[in-house]
């Protein structure tokens, strides 16, 4: 797989679904630097339907307003032509909305629909080493779709599950504080869904050991702590994450592109060719490294019964969602 270029005048980056909560919260944040460096310039291609062009375009004035010195221009547009070509990056939050009422394979092929022709397009227009992160719901399987119907190349595309990896490093650090936190690896196994596996054990072997009541709490109530977490802020603030989901988005691709530095971060990529028994065909959060735009599966996480077994119902739901949505 080859290097992300490091000598770009100007990156630009694609964001799909701009004029949505999360765009918002993102799109500043790229243009200050913090996904691609303090010295990056960044031309950001706001994408959204035709519908949402005033809210693009008030989006647009207001990073102009910001005076950011390393923005170097902010096109909006509903044309995916557009957004994708010449893209360096492309963050994919775009997708169709569950509705009250529709039936799950219905939603996946919408959003098999939105994808395979986003993913011909990004063939087609966007740079060869566009790297692409799918974040739109459901992320893996709609990162599955962009690729294939694309014929992107695999390593290229990857789905965000790092909002649920942070989430677990935060709870990790309320639960022992920053000295039993130390060594401790927070890894999420499979699917962006319920069905995801939080997990704070398989790769820690440096770590003291927990004591019975914290090995409890991480075995028990923590796995669904992270797994509904979304749900939670959702229920408190009426709205889904987004401030979360940005700080996520950007930690995602700054670790993919400019290097995790030996780091260890949860990244939904394809499953060909992992150390841990998953199936190849699926986009599915492993422990990652990265640089320069290329990521390595983590080796060496020993993997308990109860885990296997956890990673292997978050493998059959993806399976599901693969039959569902028609691949
Ligand atoms: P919003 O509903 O605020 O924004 C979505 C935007 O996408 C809207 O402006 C809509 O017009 C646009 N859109 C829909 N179809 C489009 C298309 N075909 N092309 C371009 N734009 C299109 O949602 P927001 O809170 O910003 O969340 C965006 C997506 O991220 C949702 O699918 C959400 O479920 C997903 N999430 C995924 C997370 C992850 O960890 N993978 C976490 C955060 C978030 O919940």
């Amino acid at each position: 797989m080859a290097a992300f270029p490091s000598n770009l005048p100007v990156l630009t980056v694609a964001i799909t679904g701009a004029a949505g909560q999360i765009g918002y919260s993102l799109a500043p944040l790229i243009a200050q630097g913090l996904m691609f460096g303090p010295h990056q310039k960044v031309a950001l291609r706001l994408l959204d339907l035709g519908t949402a062009q005033d809210a693009l375009s008030g989006v647009r004035m207001e990073l102009l307003d910001c005076a950011l010195p390393l923005l170097h221009s902010v096109d909006i547009t509903a044309d995916p032509h557009v957004a994708f070509t010449g893209a360096d990056a492309a963050v994919l939050c775009g997708a169709f909305p569950r509705r009250p009422g529709m039936e799950r394979q219905d939603l996946l092929l919408t959003n098999a629909g939105i994808f395979k022709q986003q993913g011909r397009v990004i063939r087609d227009a966007a740079a060869a080493h566009c790297r692409v992160l799918v974040v739109g719901n459901p992320a893996n399987t709609n990162a599955l779709i962009l690729a294939t119907s694309g014929g992107l190349n695999p390593a290229h595309v990857s789905a965000l599950t790092r909002l649920d990896h942070n989430r677990a490093v935060g709870l990790i650090a309320a639960r022992l504080g920053p000295t039993g936190a130390a060594h401790r690896q927070a890894v999420i196994w499979g699917n962006h869904s319920a069905t995801q596996v939080p997990d704070v054990e398989s790769l820690s072997s440096a770590a003291a050991p927990l004591s019975a009541d914290d090995a409890a709490y991480f075995h028990g109530e923590f796995i669904p702590q992270v797994q509904q977490r979304g749900a939670e802020v959702m229920k408190l603030r009426g709205l889904s994450s987004a401030l979360s989901a940005a700080k996520a988005i950007v930690d995602h691709m700054r670790d993919w592109i400019l290097g995790s530095e030996g780091r260890v971060v949860s990244m939904a990529v394809p499953s060909a060719g992992n150390p841990y028994g998953v199936p190849a065909g699926l986009i599915y959060s492993f422990p990652v490294t990265c640089a320069a735009g290329v990521w390595h599966f983590a080796p060496g996480a020993v993997l308990t019964e109860d885990i296997k077994r956890r990673m292997d119902a978050s493998t059959a739901e993806l399976v599901e969602e693969r039959t569902l949505a028609g691949l």
